[in-house]
């Protein structure tokens, strides 16, 4: 583990708000063990392992009935870890997985049938190196015949340049950490207006309301026993769940990787769901209807 980041908090607080039957954790990780699961050579950091038994336990803790696992960076295209995960999760984990052009069909067959029902593409400069646009267009294309969506994670300044590609994606799309606005301007200027503008304008493109953590300037509450963390980038989160209610996911982000400065206490991450879902009706959706629809498909009737 790279020696000046922080570890996943060892013991997260019990969240006050107990979760709707069915909720999912929707943007969670899986790290090694490095031992069983090496990380992948071209990676742009080294987590802390993060198995999936801390994974499931976690979970279980936080009132919440399922995840969906998402491969992160640091193990590459390396996707053994996400399936061990999921095979390993009693039919309770689906996952997203990080594919290159060279994957077979055959690969991609076992990935969908261990649970993945997606790829993920990365545009954040300090995670990834560059991938050019017609190599993703193309494993979007092979994909989307498979029924998975593309998770897409970028900085809200590169939203213009990278627009024309996200629109042009020939299956569902979903945002990560919505795409990851400057909380410090307004919910209404043009940074964020844009963001709202992708969705309106485009009904296959969703957004996760998760990573507050990662967003806020704020940061968590001041004083220990208080439960109102991350409230700067509450009217953000809100906005993109009141306006696209069915379009939305929520997710831990466990285990945190890249944080130097702060590490969250996942209970306060659950207690933030009441502020950007203010009704059971919102919350029902967020928690458990959208990401039911979107990875497990052959339960909605
Ligand atoms: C996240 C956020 C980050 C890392 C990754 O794949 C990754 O390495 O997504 C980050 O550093 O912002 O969603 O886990």
């Amino acid at each position: 583990m790279d020696p000046n980041w922080l570890r996943f908090h060892p013991n997260p607080s019990k969240p006050a708000f107990r979760p709707p039957a069915g909720a999912v954790d929707a943007h969670c990780h899986v790290f090694g063990p490095q031992a069983q699961f090496p990380f992948a050579p071209e990676r742009k950091y080294t987590p802390c392992d993060a198995s999936r038994e801390q994974l499931f336990a976690l979970r279980d803790f936080l009132g919440l009935e399922r995840n969906v696992i998402v491969q992160a960076t640091c193990h590459g295209d390396d996707n053994r870890a996400l399936v061990d995960a999921l095979r390993h999760s009693g039919g309770r984990a689906r996952g997203v997985a990080t594919v290159r052009r060279r994957v077979t069909d055959r690969e991609l067959e076992v990935l969908h049938a261990a649970g993945v029902r997606g790829v993920r593409f990365n545009f954040v400069r300090r995670l990834v190196d560059f991938t050019p646009q017609d190599e993703l267009m193309e494993i979007a294309a092979r994909v989307a015949g498979l029924g998975w969506h593309v998770v897409i994670y970028f900085e809200a300044v590169d939203l213009p340049e990278l627009w024309n590609f996200f629109t042009a994606l020939p299956t569902t799309v979903v945002v990560d950490h919505m795409g990851r606005p400057d909380v410090t301007q307004p919910v209404d200027g043009p940074q964020f207006e844009l963001f709202v503008r992708l969705l309106r304008e485009h009904p296959n493109i969703w957004s996760k309301v998760s990573c507050p953590e990662r967003l806020s300037v704020s940061g968590p509450p001041a004083l220990d026993g208080e439960r109102n963390a991350y409230r700067d980038v509450v009217p953000f989160a809100r906005r993109i769940v009141e306006t696209f209610p069915d379009r939305v996911l929520w997710g831990t982000d466990w285990p945190h990787p890249n944080l130097k400065h702060h590490m969250p206490d996942d209970g306060l991450l659950v207690d933030f769901i009441p502020h950007i879902a203010p009704t059971a009706a919102l919350r029902q959706k967020l928690l458990a209807d959208n990401p039911r629809r979107l990875y497990w498909p052959e339960e909605v009737r």
